[in-house]
C-alpha cells in the first residue's frame, strides 16, 4: 500500500498559502496538512469535534498573521522574508473502511514529504493522529528526539485492544527505532495514565517535567535534555497550555503553559535544532471563544516554529544546499 494518494482541498489555505492535493506537486520547503481522524475508542466510535481542527484554524489565517509582508514582532521580521515556498496540502479525511489503510496512506505521503527534506506541520485531529506521522519518520534520515507538551502523559500501551489512539502517541513513539529520545513537559492532573504508564516512562527514559515542576525549576532544564545537534519532531496538545489561553479543548486543566514562555522556548529550539515536523492536536472548535483565540493560538506556535526555522541561523536554513 504505497502509492500516494491525492488529499481533499481545505475550506481555505493556512495563511492562503497555495492549495496543492496531488503529490506530484508536493515541491516545497514546508508543507502544512489537516489530519482529522485517528484510531477511535470502541465507546467513543464516531469523529469528534477535534477532526473540524485543521479548518478552524485556517479560517483563523488573517488573524494569525496579517499578512505575509506585515511585520510579525515575534519573528522579528515580516514572514515573507523568511520562509522559502510553503504550501498547505490539503486535508486527509477518514471515511470507514480500514484504519490500518488509512494510517498507512497517511504516513506514506509524509514519508514522501520527509524523503525530499520538506518541513512538515500538521494540525490534528486527536492526539491519535501522531501515531501515523511517527510511522513516517523513517524518511527523514536519521533519528529525532520528540518534545511533547501536553498535560497529560499519553503512554497507554492500548485502551480496550485500540493501540494507535489517542492516549498512546508517546508509548507508540518509544518504539520507534528512529526516535532517540524524548521530553515531556506540562504534565499534571490525571489523565489515562496509571502507575504503570508512569513506571514505563521512566523506565524507556522519557523526560518527565510536571507543569508544577517547570515553574519552579524553569526551562533551562527542560531544553538541556535535548541531544545538542539532534533532530527534532515537536507534538503539542492544545490541553497542556493553559485553559485560559486554549480554552478549546475537551480537557481544560488548570496551572498549564503561557504562549508568553513556551513562544521563545519553540524559537530557540528551531534554531538550533533542525525540526523536521510539528503537530498541533485537540483543538475542539465547540469549545473555542467567540474570538478564536485556541485556534489563532494553533496557527501562532506553528508560525514561531516555520520563523525561527528558516531565519538567518536558523537550523532547516541551515541545513539547505546553498
Ligand atoms: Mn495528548
Amino acid at each position: 500500500m504505497n502509492e500516494l494518494r491525492p488529499t481533499s482541498a481545505p475550506v481555505r489555505a493556512f495563511l492562503d498559502w497555495p492549495v496543492v492535493t496531488d503529490p506530484s506537486g508536493w515541491s516545497a520547503n514546508v508543507a502544512l496538512l489537516g489530519i482529522q481522524h485517528s484510531e477511535p475508542y470502541a465507546g467513543d466510535p464516531r469523529p469528534n469535534d477535534q477532526a473540524r481542527a485543521p479548518d478552524a484554524i485556517r479560517l483563523r489565517s488573517e488573524e494569525i498573521s496579517g499578512g505575509p509582508n506585515q511585520w510579525d514582532f515575534d519573528l522579528g521580521a515580516p514572514l515573507a522574508e523568511l520562509a522559502p515556498r510553503c504550501i498547505d496540502i490539503g486535508n486527509v479525511a477518514w471515511a470507514g473502511g480500514s484504519y490500518a489503510d488509512y494510517a498507512a496512506s497517511l504516513s506514506a505521503r509524509v514519508r514522501h514529504l520527509w524523503k525530499r527534506g520538506t518541513q512538515v506541520f500538521a494540525f490534528g485531529g486527536d492526539h491519535g493522529v501522531t501515531i501515523p506521522l511517527l510511522d513516517a519518520l523513517d524518511g527523514v534520515g536519521g533519528r529525532v528526539h520528540v518534545f511533547h507538551i501536553d498535560a497529560h502523559l499519553d503512554w497507554r500501551e492500548d485502551v480496550g485492544g485500540v493501540t494507535r489512539g489517542y492516549s498512546s502517541p508517546l508509548r507508540w513513539a518509544s518504539t520507534r527505532r528512529e526516535v532517540s529520545g524524548m521530553t515531556q513537559v506540562g504534565l499534571r492532573q490525571t489523565g489515562s495514565a496509571r502507575r504503570a504508564e508512569v513506571e514505563a516512562a521512566r523506565a524507556y527514559g522519557s523526560h518527565l517535567f510536571p507543569a508544577h515542576v517547570l515553574h519552579e525549576a524553569g526551562w533551562q532544564p527542560v531544553l538541556a535534555t535535548i541531544p545538542k545537534g539532534s533532530a527534532v519532531y515537536i507534538t503539542i496538545d492544545a490541553d497542556g497550555l493553559d485553559p485560559t489561553e486554549m480554552p478549546g479543548v475537551m480537557a481544560p486543566s488548570p496551572g498549564g503553559i503561557l504562549y508568553r514562555e513556551l513562544a521563545p522556548v519553540l524559537r530557540h529550539i528551531a534554531q538550533h535544532h533542525p525540526v523536521v515536523g510539528m503537530d498541533v492536536v485537540e483543538v475542539a472548535p465547540r469549545n473555542d471563544s467567540v474570538n478564536g483565540i485556541t485556534a489563532i493560538m494553533a496557527g501562532r506556535l506553528v508560525l514561531n516554529v516555520l520563523g525561527a526555522s528558516w531565519a538567518p541561523g536558523g537550523a532547516m536554513r541551515r541545513r539547505q544546499p546553498a
